[in-house]
This record gives C-alpha cells, structure tokens and sequence, in this order.
C-alpha cells in the first residue's frame, strides 16, 4: 500500500520541545483539525473505538472523550471546522486549547481526498496561526475514506494533485490513511498511535 508504507520520518526540528512541557506519557492527548464535513467526528470514534461524538451531524463546538486504547489513556478532541477560520485564536480555539492541557501530543488535520481544494490547503496552513508554531511538527494528515483509496490509481490521482504535495511538505511529510467505513479495523488505529509516539520522539 503506497501511501500507507512512504511515511518518512525527516525531522531537522532544532527548538527541541523539553518533554516535561507535557508531562509524562499517561496518555496521548490529539486533537482533531479540519473543514466542515472532512470527517472528524468520525475518525474521533474510530479511535476511540467508541460512538463518543455525533458524525454526519455538524460537531458544534469542540468536545473531549477519553477511553483506553490498546493499553493506552487516549484523550481526543473534537473541534467544528470554524475553529480554523478567521484571524487569530478566537474563542472556540481558546477552548480548544483549553480542553486539551497541558498540551496535545498530535494534531490530525483530517482530509477528505474527494474533496481536496484549495480550502484544505488554507486550513493547513491555518494550524500554526491558531495553536503555535511548534503545532506545525506534531501535525498528521488524516486522509478519511480510505476505502476509496484502495487502487493505485487513485493513490496517484492524489499525489499529483498540487494541493496535497504542499499538505504533505508543510507537515514533514507525516499522514495517515483511515476507514471510518470500517472502524472494526483496530490496526489502522494502532499504527496511528506508533505514528504519534514517533513525533514525539522526533523532538518536535
Ligand atoms: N465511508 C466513509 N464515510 C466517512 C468516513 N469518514 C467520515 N465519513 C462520513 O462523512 C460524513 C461527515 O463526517 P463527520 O465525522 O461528521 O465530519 P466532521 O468533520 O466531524 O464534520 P463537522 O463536524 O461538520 O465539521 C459522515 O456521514 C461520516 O459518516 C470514512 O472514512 N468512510
Ligand atoms: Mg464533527
């Protein structure tokens, strides 16, 4: 599987973050970043492995579950897509922010690759403007639907597309496939999960 297996681990973060920022890992606090619509609530649930937020309904304002996952306490944020839009930190980011002390571990900046635009592409760029530019290093793209992107073709469909070249480069090249068609499949989380652990130790 192309896409899933190019992952690069490529970092030259030299303001290493002290661990201590954000305490011992107990738990792997992520929050959930993108347009209207991309699928978060939904990814939400599959990693959680639970029906903890309302996918298919619009998600309001930002809300927490935490569950443990594979010997884990995970901790997940859900966000409406506003929280990318407009100037600066406005309230609901605030919140955000907030719900998620003393610091997430990750940020998924969740994709729908039928949906790619320009617009994906603003809320990515986005990210460092709401939550600081050391967010930037700890962002995974989170591409939904990955039933849909099952033939190569369609894997090469997306990697042509300019939009999701610059996604990549901005975030170190860090993405991750997900079904949330099939959120049975426990391994997709999982590797999520290794993914994460892996910013971490990148120093970012
Ligand atoms: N088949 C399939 N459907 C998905 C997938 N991810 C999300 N969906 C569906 O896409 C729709 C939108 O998903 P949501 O999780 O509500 O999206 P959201 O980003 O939370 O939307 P807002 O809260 O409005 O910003 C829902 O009907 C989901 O069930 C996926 O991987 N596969
Ligand atoms: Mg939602």
């Amino acid at each position: 599987f192309l896409l899933m297996n190019t992952i690069i681990v490529a970092s030259r973060s030299s303001s290493r973050e002290s661990p201590c920022v954000l305490g011992p890992r107990s738990e792997t606090r992520i929050v959930l970043l993108g347009r209207a619509g991309s699928g978060k609530s939904a990814t939400g649930n599959t990693i959680l492995g639970a029906a903890a937020f309302a996918p298919g309904t619009a998600t309001q304002s930002c809300a927490r579950a935490e569950r443990r996952v594979g010997g884990r306490q995970v901790v997940v944020i859900d966000t409406p897509g506003s929280v990318l839009e407009g100037e600066g930190r406005g309230p609901e980011a605030r919140r955000c922010v907030s719900l998620g002390a003393p610091g997430p571990h990750a940020y998924l900046l969740v994709i729908d690759p039928g949906r790619l635009t320009a617009e994906d592409e603003a809320a990515a760029a986005r990210v460092r403007h709401v939550f600081g530019e050391a967010s930037e290093r700890r962002t995974i793209a989170l591409l939904t639907h990955g039933d849909r992107l099952t033939e190569r073709r369609q894997q090469e469909a997306l990697e042509g597309q300019r939009v999701w070249r610059e996604i990549l480069q901005r975030f170190g090249r860090h993405y991750h496939v997900f079904n949330n068609g099939d959120p049975g499949d426990g391994r997709q989380v999982g590797e999520l999960l290794d993914k994460i652990d892996r910013l971490g130790e990148e120093g970012g």
